[in-house]
């Protein structure tokens, strides 16, 4: 196993470079204009993340393989569950839900996974991921059957984000669920960078070049944009 992908992760760290990542839905991906989605990505895009918290089954496959081969930018997967894993990506968000207490997402998709992921070439990057309350149910929510943290719960936050690291993951993701009415508050992002040492993504409700912009001052490693990009 090669760390190509974290490597890159933590040298933009490092060096204050940021990183963008546009999100794809494989539900409501066209793969037939790929090639137009691809054009269309900002130039300062870094990774292609895909994923969803539903999605039919074997579109995932399809859509990265599509994407794959019209582009070298790496693509991990974000994956709602198992069923989305598929090797032909470069990496994987190893995702385990520690803002809530459902062990179906904390450990037990994780533990199905390992029978597709024994053999696979994918770079496995364990990630520590918090839904924060974006100001309406998102589909992480009703998926997972767990509650956001609030936002006003800074410490609350900032110490699920540090157990994370402490737990021995590679990245924190703070996510405020996509379409969110509210994205995750700068001030939330400096609590929780200036006590980690791993690199941040932040996602949901990111529409505007000044809230990626605030995202990444307050401390963002990586920003994460999806609905903005789907229309
Ligand atoms: C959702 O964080 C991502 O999982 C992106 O959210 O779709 O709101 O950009 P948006």
């Amino acid at each position: 196993m090669t760390y190509k992908l974290y490597d890159s992760f933590l040298s933009a760290s490092v060096k204050n470079k940021k990183l963008l990542a546009i999100l794809v839905d494989p539900d409501v991906f066209n793969v037939s204009e790929t090639n137009i989605f691809l054009r269309k990505l900002p130039k300062e895009t870094t990774h292609i993340f895909v994923g969803g918290s539903t999605v039919e089954n074997g579109k995932t496959e399809k859509v990265v393989s599509e994407i794959k081969k019209n582009t070298s930018i790496p693509i991990l997967l974000f994956p709602g569950d198992v069923s989305q894993i598929t090797n032909n990506a470069d990496g994987l968000l190893f995702l385990s839900l520690l803002s809530g207490r459902n062990p179906e997402y904390l450990i037990e998709q994780q533990v199905k996974s390992v029978s597709k992921l024994r053999n696979s070439s994918l770079e496995v990057i364990s990630t520590g991921y918090l839904l924060i309350d974006g100001g309406k149910t998102s589909a992480v929510e009703r998926v997972s059957k767990t509650r956001p943290i609030s936002q006003k719960k800074i410490q609350q936050i900032v110490d699920t984000a540090k157990a994370g690291e402490y737990l021995g993951m590679k990245l924190i993701y703070l996510e405020a669920g996509s379409g969110a009415k509210i994205p995750i508050l700068p001030e939330i992002i400096s609590a929780v960078k200036n006590e980690l040492k791993i690199p941040l993504i932040i996602g949901g409700g990111i529409k505007s070049e000044k809230q990626k912009q605030d995202a990444y001052k307050a401390g963002a490693d990586l920003v994460v944009m999806g609905t903005v990009f789907e229309k």
